[in-house]
């Protein structure tokens, strides 16, 4: 039963454990939270270990319970975008509340089944490969209905021509902005000559690991969420050089207002060895004035040292990141005071792999912002064919609720 929704973690990726766990079982998995209880001082009278000694100086008597940088997970089955065959969805952007109803942007592909890094013009490389951005729109966050494409891979020749994934949506200026992931060229022709590039700047290291999803990130925009939209057909934001830790990809941009700059975090990974770069997944941030450009990149990037796709929302007076299922500080859930620097604050388990909050204030920008207690998610499928949606609920807010999310509760 439990390699029922799941299947066996794959050979690409790091996938998190619970891809093996029906939705049902990852419910009960974590609906399990024991908090601590302990007295006020120190025990002086005896020797303490190292383990005690965090509990008092470190952790305090504040339990995860009363933690607002922990929360558990519960997964729920969605209707209208959830497991199809044949059709992959996957990597939600944030959902936004438009005129009552819920709306979400995806990858969405209906082709072929992929050959891994072996496709053509009609077989994707890839289960990100030969889609498009669909979107769907909801009452409850449960029941979807899928509208369609929203914007479509621009004609051969035209940046994005080969795959466009992975969205996030952003509202300012009174407009709706779409940012992705696009991919040119077959099979990636534009990214094979980057990776070549990288291996020519560098031949004493392995080049047989440089991986192939190479892509820069552009945008779409609409006076409506229904579109229609106006593709920019060019990088918003592109792939550093080959000396720079993002010299292969922007990969999950997403987009929030904090401290008066459009903030587009993304995550990057480098496959080179220098003072710039290691090898892991880590994410950036770059700054902008206006929604589309031009967005500068911080110098202190990387700021985040581990995650596999970008999970953000501004909370308080700053912002929080929570780093999935890569690298050192995987599983944890960190706040910046300027969006850039980075602390664990909690340690989560079973956190939806990439997240796309339910975050009615992620462009307020008013130093307040309340957090988030839902959002959408992906799923592997079984028999590993794709990926499909599905909503995700947590409490990761302040105690005094935003309207918005009180009405959720
Ligand atoms: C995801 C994301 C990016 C990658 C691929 C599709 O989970 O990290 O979007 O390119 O996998």
């Amino acid at each position: 039963a439990l390699l029922e929704e799941g299947g066996p973690c794959g050979t690409l990726f790091n996938v998190p454990a619970y891809v093996g766990l029906t939705i049902d079982a990852v419910m009960q998995e974590t609906e399990h939270a024991f908090p601590w209880i302990m007295p006020d001082k120190k025990p002086l009278h005896r020797p303490l270990s190292a383990a005690i000694n965090r509990l008092y100086d470190v952790y305090g008597k504040r339990g995860d319970n009363e933690n607002e940088f922990y929360s558990i997970f519960k997964y729920t089955k969605v209707t209208g975008i959830g497991n199809q065959a044949g059709i992959t969805r996957r990597d939600p952007s944030k959902v936004l509340r438009i005129n009552g109803k819920y709306y979400v942007w995806y990858t969405l592909r209906h082709t072929k089944p992929p050959k891994w890094n072996n496709g053509d013009d009609e077989t994707p490389s890839s289960d990100w490969d030969l889609s498009d951005i669909g979107y769907a729109v909801s009452d409850d966050g449960i029941h979807w209905e899928e509208k369609g494409i929203a914007v479509a891979r621009p004609p051969k020749g035209t940046v994005g021509d080969r795959s466009l994934a992975t969205p996030d949506v952003m509202v300012a200026e009174g407009k709706y902005y779409l940012i992705y992931q696009a991919y040119t060229g077959y099979y990636w022709e534009e990214s094979t000559k980057y990776r070549d590039a990288i291996i020519a700047a560098y031949p004493e290291q392995d080049g047989s690991s440089y991986h192939w999803d190479f892509c820069c990130a552009s945008m779409a925009w609409a006076d409506s969420p229904e579109g229609p939209w106006t593709r920019l057909d060019k990088p918003v934001i592109d792939r550093g050089n080959v000396h720079e830790w993002d010299n292969t990809c922007i990969h999950d941009p997403y987009l929030i207002k904090f401290n008066g700059k459009y903030c587009l975090y993304y995550k990057s990974d480098s496959h080179i060895i220098n003072d710039n770069c290691l090898k892991t997944s880590q994410q950036g941030v770059a700054f902008a004035d206006s929604p589309m450009g031009p967005y500068t990149k911080s110098a202190y990037n990387p700021v985040l040292i581990s995650g596999h796709e970008t999970f953000v929302y501004p909370y308080k007076d700053g912002v929080v990141a929570i780093a999935t299922f890569d690298g050192p500080e995987k599983n944890t859930c960190q706040f910046s005071k300027d969006g850039v620097n980075f602390e664990i604050k909690g340690h989560l388990g079973l956190i939806p792999t990439a997240a796309g909050p339910f975050n009615p204030d992620a462009f307020a920008d008013n130093g307040d912002a309340q957090g988030i207690t839902w959002g959408m998610c992906h799923m592997r499928k079984a028999d590993g064919s794709g990926f499909y949606l599905a909503r995700f609920d947590c409490d990761l807010s302040q105690k005094n609720l935003h309207p918005e999310l009180k009405k959720d509760r």
